[in-house]
């Protein structure tokens, strides 16, 4: 989605950056990450979505999808993380997380949309699997609530329909799901093989992309052992002073 006008106008008056995440938010991670890696300073606006803070009149002006991450740079509305991240290595110490060339710049885009292409196959793998978040069911209340508000993405209504429906994902559904993660893992490992990084020579945002699938994925158990070339890479990205201060440190503390 990119720059957008947000009917929000308070948000236009803001100075320097600000973010509104969740902390056990893949897409929140990537830019918090992307931040971190170019040594900006950002105010932060945590949204609950547990609580609903995402569907409030106030948030969806200025994420009209009602999802997080939404960036304000100077009173610039940016939404989508992939989008996001794109924005920042643009306009702040432009290039320093892309490769050089053209043709692994096209390859880093790759990686990022086939991360945004594949989020609600991930949802529904995470939706399916963990333990609290199986307990996020929205009852035909605030079902009706929510059909009423998410009028821009279809997409992720009909994903809230499925889940909150009495039975919730059918198995053939979680299957189709679980095929389209693990094809994705399936290609990085490959490319892992052989090489340090997703693309070109260096850390890129193709690795930021990634990463907080894994850190997700694993509260759900997917079964990483299946890729082995993923290790390396994994824990040269953890080992990121980015890694500590974009993602551990917003991590919830389990049990409060
Ligand atoms: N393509 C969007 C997807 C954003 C998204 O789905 N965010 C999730 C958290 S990772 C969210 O806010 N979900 C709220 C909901 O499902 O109602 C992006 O990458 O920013």
């Amino acid at each position: 989605m990119g720059i957008i006008k947000p009917t929000n106008k308070t948000v236009e008056s803001f100075k320097a950056l600000h973010l509104y995440h969740t902390g056990f938010s893949n897409c929140a991670m990537r830019v918090r990450i992307a931040l971190e890696e170019k040594g900006l300073t950002w105010e932060s606006h945590l949204v609950d979505i547990l609580k609903g803070e995402n569907l409030t009149t106030e948030y969806m002006g200025i994420n009209p999808n009602a999802v997080v991450p939404t960036l304000v740079d100077d009173g610039v509305v940016i939404i989508d993380s992939a989008d996001i991240i794109d924005y920042l290595d643009k306009k702040y110490s432009p290039g320093t997380l892309r490769p050089v060339s053209e043709a692994d710049e096209k390859q880093m885009y790759y990686w990022m949309y086939l991360a945004r292409d594949n989020h609600l196959s991930i949802k529904t793998y995470m939706y399916a699997n963990v333990g609290f978040i199986k307990s996020m069911k929205k009852t035909p209340e605030e079902m009706e609530e929510y059909r009423e508000k998410q009028t821009f993405d279809s997409a992720l209504l009909e994903f809230h329909e499925r889940f909150s429906s009495l039975d919730g994902f059918s198995k053939e559904e979680l299957d189709k799901a679980t095929k389209v993660v693990d094809d994705c893992f399936y290609q990085i490992d490959e490319r892992l093989k052989n090489h340090d990084w997703l693309v070109g020579d260096s850390f890129s945002l193709a690795d930021i992309a990634w990463i907080p699938q894994l850190v997700i994925l694993k509260a759900a158990n997917y079964p990483f052992e299946n890729y082995p070339h993923l290790v390396k890479w994994k824990n040269a990205i953890m080992a990121r002073p980015s890694f500590k201060q974009g993602v551990l440190a917003w991590l919830p503390k389990m049990g409060s």
